[in-house]
């Protein structure tokens, strides 16, 4: 077996969940409607998430897969203390906004809802578990959309700062690691789940998005900032849905598309990590008439208020053109992106390129010159478990073991600063992207179907014990 490089000591591996994907109990103990609740499995999902079909409450024929979920919410004690044999140093997570406030514009919080919270954080640090937190993962309370339209609206920014407030009080000495919003950048591709934006006909919707863009942007400079005041140890990120575009050819045009689509998921972190508005973005802005409604004290809180690291998920990466004719999407992919044909893929078409990894870590790095954090990274598969319930996922195993060497080449070889990965779904739970089951990422086995069938038992896969190694040689034997 090959003997690797070891990780920085005191690196934080471990694996990654949110709320609304594992955690179920959706009405249990004061909790509000939010929008993740309302986004079925099946074929409409996609025009729900993204804005275009109105699902404001649960209806008829639908299955709503996060009421359930894999029921974390009772089981936490059970799950945290398989990541803990696994030996996690770190359990990234998200908190339900409408479990903390259930309408989102009220003013005192749900005590059962902090009380829930603070259990599970406790519970990690029995075991030396670090919690990194992401305080709001595609969630937004129902009341927030139906009333004020989402993040489109600035009081969102208030209830926000609100719910950071109480978070950060709350949790001071508990959580030191926090991520303002996940995946800033989904906003442009499912403005539903991303922000709580659902339009209207007619309606100019890029400007819809980039003023709900501001908003949040605003939020989590704000965030950061009140997360400095409250505890000056309190460390904070943007999150970016990462995966570096390569041109299709060598077409100048080609090269030029690839960069431009680049900057469109840059911009995010681009104002998060350097404090201001890029002037590709204003004069794009100024093309195309888009008009921002940006208040003058905007732009000194976020020049002041910079986050202290950059995370972000990586699954693939992209391929760009500027031939329409090309333009053959991958498929099952939020993000368009042409197939790469020197690439394998997974079952739902996602391309899987190593060292695309290691590229995307040292562009955030040459771009941007602070820590880094992977918190998302993994392989959605079918499982299959034999006779005895036994998932033997080799595929899976190769999947991260291919990753963790990149990353450990950009550590090693090529000096980039990395503070963490956390690797997605470390118990299997619902995706976000089709409502499924059955596209399992995790070290643990959950028995629940599609449909919402089975016992909910939990079961170590074969990755389980490959990790558990992983991080005990501190990633030197894969
Ligand atoms: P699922 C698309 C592209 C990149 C990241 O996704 C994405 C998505 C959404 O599908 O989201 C992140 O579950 C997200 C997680 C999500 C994970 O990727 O569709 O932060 O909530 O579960 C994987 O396979």
């Amino acid at each position: 077996m090959t003997i690797y490089p070891e990780f920085p000591k005191n690196f934080l591996w471990g694996g990654a969940t949110a709320a609304n994907q594992c955690e179920g109990a959706y009405d249990v103990d004061g909790r509000g409607l939010a929008n993740v609740d309302v986004v079925p499995i099946g074929k409409d999902r996609f025009p729900i998430i993204a804005g275009q079909k109105k699902m404001f409450d649960f209806e008829d024929s639908y299955f709503y897969p996060a009421k359930e979920s894999i029921d974390f919410y009772h089981r936490y004690k059970e799950d945290i203390a398989l990541f803990a044999e696994m030996g996690f140093k770190t359990y990234r997570m998200s908190i339900a906004w409408s479990r903390i406030f259930p309408k989102g514009d009220e003013l005192e919080p749900n005590e059962a809802g902090l009380d829930f919270y603070e259990k599970v954080f406790k519970e990690c640090h029995r075991y030396g578990i670090e919690p990194l937190v992401t305080i709001t993962h595609f969630d937004c309370p129902m009341h927030l959309i139906k009333e004020y339209g989402g993040w489109r609206n600035r009081q969102l920014i208030t209830f926000y700062e609100r719910l950071c407030r109480t978070l950060f009080t709350r949790y001071k000495g508990l959580v030191k690691y926090w991520l303002t919003f996940n995946e800033i950048n989904m906003i442009l591709h499912a403005p539903f789940m991303g922000a709580g934006l659902y339009f209207e006909d007619g309606e100019n919707q890029e400007q819809v998005k980039y003023q709900a863009a501001h908003h949040e942007l605003v939020a989590s400079a704000l965030a950061t900032k009140i997360a400095h005041e409250i505890e000056p140890e309190n460390k904070v990120g943007c999150m970016l849905a990462a995966g570096q575009y390569y041109p299709n050819t060598p077409h100048p045009d080609d090269v030029w598309e690839s960069l431009k689509l680049d900057r469109e998921n840059y911009f995010f972190i681009d104002v998060q990590a350097r404090g201001e508005y890029p002037n590709y973005a204003k004069k794009e802005w100024e093309q195309k008439g888009i008009d921002i409604n940006i208040e003058p004290k905007d732009l000194l809180l976020l020049k002041e208020n910079t986050v202290d690291f950059i995370s972000f998920s990586y699954y693939s990466s992209r391929v760009a053109s500027a031939d329409p004719a090309v333009k053959e999407k991958t498929a099952g992919n939020i993000f368009a992106s042409i197939k790469n044909p020197y690439l394998t893929e997974s079952e739902w078409g996602w391309q899987i390129d190593p060292l695309g990894l290691r590229i995307t870590l040292n562009t955030i790095w040459d771009r941007y010159q602070k820590p880094m954090f992977i918190v998302e990274n993994g392989l959605g598969a079918v499982d299959t478990p034999d006779e005895t319930g036994y998932v033997a996922d080799d595929y899976r195993i190769d999947y991260l073991r291919e990753h963790i060497k990149a990353m450990n080449d950009a550590i090693n070889q090529d000096g980039v600063e990395l503070w963490g990965y956390t690797t997605w779904g470390c118990i299997d739970l619902v995706s976000a992207g089709t409502g499924e089951m059955k596209k399992r990422y995790g070290f643990i086995y959950v028995d629940r179907d599609n449909e919402g069938n089975g016992s909910l038992k939990r079961s170590k896969k074969k990755s389980f014990d490959w990790y558990k190694q992983v991080i005990a040689t501190n990633g030197s034997m894969l």
